[in-house]
């Protein structure tokens, strides 16, 4: 908390959100007077983190749901990642994972000991015994889903398949991601939350998976070039360099920068689908489940973008102070556009005019602007308000002052 603190100190706005969150009591939800269920939000919380709250705030109806829908998509890639199972082993449980989980007292321990969601594997019989729990029509979706995605899986798992083209690259995250969007969709109009629509708008739901997966992957090569896997399509890294590897070469780091933001400019693509769908979405709870997620996909765009570090470091991550701050903000569709303006306009201004991709990425955040302009006008106002928040951090404001004061109440009560 008090690096989490330190971090933000020039970001008031986010010093106020850790303060509130690190007051906020603990134990908001008991499970344990089911130990099944406490077993299950065990290891929600374990693989994580700050989406577990997330899923845990949504109305009753969908929350175990979604919360197995979670485990089992971890579950089957926690196989499909694991490079230490060979590939003769790994494919049958890939295509096979859907039945899998109607097998009761089903577990898994062929995991290398530093795959890191190893013990979901272990104890996946906890898993199974939830999802017969749920009402049949939940469980329908979650198996289709997991038969697709598995045998998407098992194809790019195969020896000699790779991510070539841009074609390919948004099959691989739509089996992976885009899925999961088609998923969510039909479990949120199957429990009469939001309309059939949501459901129909497959393009939309897709959409949503692909931008934050793109996101990830851009963020994740050099942490999967060291694992040996390549999600990088050669339709694009070829254009600036012979092998992908060839891009951490010091030698190379302008080639590299310009790669990088041809992937940024790629997945802002979807940035504009990401708005139409979050503009159907009526929950309020659905709404942060699925708006959280996307606002901290373009907080992370905004920190690759023109960001050599992605070649040379791994695990680079947004603040915890701006991941608090943007879960605490995105509960309607005005604040959200809001936010998408914010980082817009920040990608905008960190191009670089001598990137080949200046145009193209100016014309993205140009577009994102008019969309909200047109379709969310109390996305102005809501953006004013975030923009005083931000620039308090470099006027030295009053504010400034009242949150280094809470800051300091905050860590006070840390090494109290
Ligand atoms: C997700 C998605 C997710 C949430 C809400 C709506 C979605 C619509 C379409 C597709 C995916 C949607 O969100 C999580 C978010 C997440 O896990 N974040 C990280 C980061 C963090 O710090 O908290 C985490 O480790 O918690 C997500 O990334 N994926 C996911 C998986 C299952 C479900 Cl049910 C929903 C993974 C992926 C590959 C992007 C689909």
């Amino acid at each position: 908390m008090a690096s989490a603190i330190l971090a933000s100190l020039f970001h008031p706005s986010e010093v106020l959100a850790l303060v509130q969150y690190k007051l906020a009591p603990k134990t908001k939800y008991d499970y344990s007077k089911d130990k099944m269920r406490e077993r299950l939000y065990h290891h929600l919380n374990m693989t994580s983190r700050s989406f577990a709250a997330v899923i845990q705030d949504l109305d009753e109806e969908l929350k175990d749901a979604i919360c197995l829908f979670y485990l089992v998509l971890r579950g089957l890639d926690t196989i499909e990642d694991d490079m230490t199972i060979e590939l003769d082993t790994k494919i049958p449980y890939l295509k096979t994972f859907h039945e899998i989980i109607y097998q009761k007292g089903w577990t898994f321990t062929k995991n290398g000991p530093n795959e890191k969601d190893r013990q979901l594997l272990v104890e996946f019989d906890v898993v199974i015994e939830g999802f017969l729990k749920l009402k049949p029509a939940y469980q329908t979706i979650i198996a289709d889903i997991t038969e697709r995605m598995g045998n998407g899986m098992a194809h790019y798992a195969t020896a000699g398949i790779h991510v070539e083209t841009i074609a390919d690259y948004d099959e691989y995250c739509h089996y992976v991601a885009g899925l999961v969007g088609l998923g969510l969709s039909e479990m949120f109009s199957a429990c009469g939350f939001e309309s059939p629509l949501v459901a129909k708008r497959k393009d939309l739901s897709n959409s949503m998976g692909l931008f934050l997966q793109k996101t990830n992957i851009t963020r994740d090569y050099l942490e999967d070039l060291r694992d040996n896997r390549r999600f990088w399509p050669k339709e694009i890294w070829g254009l600036y360099a012979e092998k992908m590897e060839d891009l951490v070469k010091p030698e190379n780091c302008d080639k590299a920068k310009e790669c990088l933001s041809h992937m940024v400019w790629n997945a802002m693509g979807h940035m504009k689908d990401v708005l139409e769908y979050l503009e159907m979405i009526k929950n309020p709870s659905c709404f942060k489940f699925c708006a959280i997620p996307q606002v901290m996909a373009i907080a992370t765009l905004n920190m690759l973008h023109t960001n050599y570090k992605i070649f040379t470091h791994e695990n680079i991550k947004i603040r915890k102070g701006e991941t608090v701050w943007l879960m605490k903000e995105s509960d309607n569709i005005d604040k959200v556009a809001a936010i998408f303006r914010l980082y817009a306009r920040q990608i905008n201004n960190k191009s670089n005019p001598l990137d080949p991709h200046f145009v193209n990425i100016g014309v993205a955040c140009g577009e994102i602007e008019q969309i909200c302009v047109d379709k969310f006008p109390g996305s102005t106002a809501e953006l004013a308000r975030l923009q005083a928040g931000v620039m308090a951090g470099t006027s030295g404001s009053v504010i400034t002052a009242a949150a280094v004061v809470a800051g300091a109440v905050a860590l006070k009560s840390t090494f109290a």
